[in-house]
């Protein structure tokens, strides 16, 4: 007969054995059980938003050649016309040399025309991994019908006289909905779960040593950002009172712990004008995709602000992610040095001499006065 302590010590042997196993056994286990990944998930430190502890090593692939698996479901997506070849290039070599040719994810190219077969092939010649070039069906590219044109004149021809940027452009307009609420519908992204938007004419500073992808997916983040700042007034006047209603008309569609504090000052009353800067986003399209989010977007486009004002993806994607995620759900990707024209976020200290970057530390986005990173980092203070 064995005495209970033995069988506590059978027990415990059968667990470790088991542990181990799977740890050999299954890449993805061993590495989400592993002790940094879970310090870093459940104990954080405290008071401080959830970047501050850094990505851990573990997750980290310092030498050069294919990096070892698992991967993500992901790909890139880009939005762009033929005419954006020269930028598109300019950042999808950047973005090949820093991160992407150990990794070796795809990328989807989406444009409402036919890419030409020179925008093809200079594309293709730069990666080794697999390129898709999608055309955008016509009903998720133009203004519908429903839009009253006459109102949407006046709307642009004010906005011009008002020099608000981009105010007289309908294919900016276009551009702007297809972000918003068409992007993750278009077929060629059914398969995957992950995104990374890349737009023309963008620099990547840094070395990017780790798969952001895998980040997102074993913390459960859906959306991640470099660089925040304040929308333009004149581009979204009745943008809040229409985000106000839908919220009075779906309360059970809005989860308690969200970032509304990042959007409002106020409880919800006012829209603070901040935003996730769109022309970079890892995100989880699950998160449009979603009841949520479908809703709300769907709730937006019936209101018609994206042509009788000029509602940008930005707030749109920004006061969506801020209301249906959890607030931890959001990521600050601090090691991911970027430049969109003419904002940058540079990392600083450890984080610049690990990712070898070479942007000025001194040219940084973050805590200057029109950017709304200090509304994220109080989130969590
Ligand atoms: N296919 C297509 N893509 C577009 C069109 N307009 C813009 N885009 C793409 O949509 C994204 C956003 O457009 P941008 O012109 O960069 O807009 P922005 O970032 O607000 O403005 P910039 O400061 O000029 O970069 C980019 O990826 C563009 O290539 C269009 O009419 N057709
Ligand atoms: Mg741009």
């Amino acid at each position: 007969m064995m005495t209970p302590m033995r069988y506590v010590v059978l027990v415990l042997g059968i667990i470790i054995s088991l542990h181990f196993i799977l740890s050999f056994s299954h890449e993805e286990y061993g590495r989400a059980t592993s002790l940094s990944t879970i310090k870093n998930q459940f104990s954080g430190l405290a008071n401080q938003p959830p970047y501050k502890a850094g990505v851990p090593e573990d997750y980290y692939y310092h030498a050069n050649g294919t990096a070892p698996g698992p991967r993500a479901n992901a790909a890139f997506v880009i939005l762009a016309r033929n005419s954006d070849l020269n930028g598109v290039v300019f950042s999808m070599k950047q973005m090949e040399d820093r991160f992407n040719k150990k990794y070796q994810y795809p990328y989807v190219f989406l444009n409402e025309d036919d890419f030409t077969e020179d925008f093809k092939k200079r594309i293709t010649a730069l990666t080794d991994a697999k390129v898709e070039f999608g055309k955008i069906p016509r009903e998720h590219w133009f203004q519908p019908d429903w839009i009253d044109e006459d109102k949407a004149t006046k709307s642009r021809e004010n906005m011009v006289k008002n020099q608000v940027i981009y105010g007289g452009s309908v294919p900016y307009r276009n551009m702007c909905r297809y972000n918003s609420g068409f992007f993750y519908r278009h077929e060629l992204l059914d398969k995957y779960r992950y995104y990374w938007r890349i737009e023309p004419d963008v620099n990547f500073f840094c070395d990017l040593d780790y798969d952001p992808f895998l980040v997102m997916q074993d913390g459960n983040k859906v959306y991640g950002f470099t660089v925040s700042l304040y929308e333009y007034e004149a581009t979204i006047p009745t943008l809040w009172d229409t985000v106000k209603e839908f919220m009075e008309q779906n309360p059970d569609l809005i989860p308690s712990g969200n970032a509304l504090g990042f959007i409002s000052d106020d409880g919800g009353s006012t829209y603070n004008r901040c935003h996730f800067w769109s022309n970079f986003e890892i995100g989880d399209l699950d998160l449009w995709r979603g009841e949520a989010y479908t809703k709300f977007f769907d709730f937006l486009d019936k209101k018609g602000g994206f042509y009788y004002e000029r509602w940008g993806d930005a707030p749109v994607h920004s006061i969506g992610a801020a209301l249906f995620a959890k607030k931890e759900q959001i990521h600050f990707f601090n090691d991911i040095g970027y430049k969109h024209n003419p904002f940058q976020h540079c990392p600083q200290g450890d984080a610049h001499s690990k990712g070898k970057c070479w942007c000025d530390p001194g040219d940084n986005f973050d805590y200057h006065w029109y950017s709304c990173l200090a509304k994220y980092d109080k989130l969590f203070t």
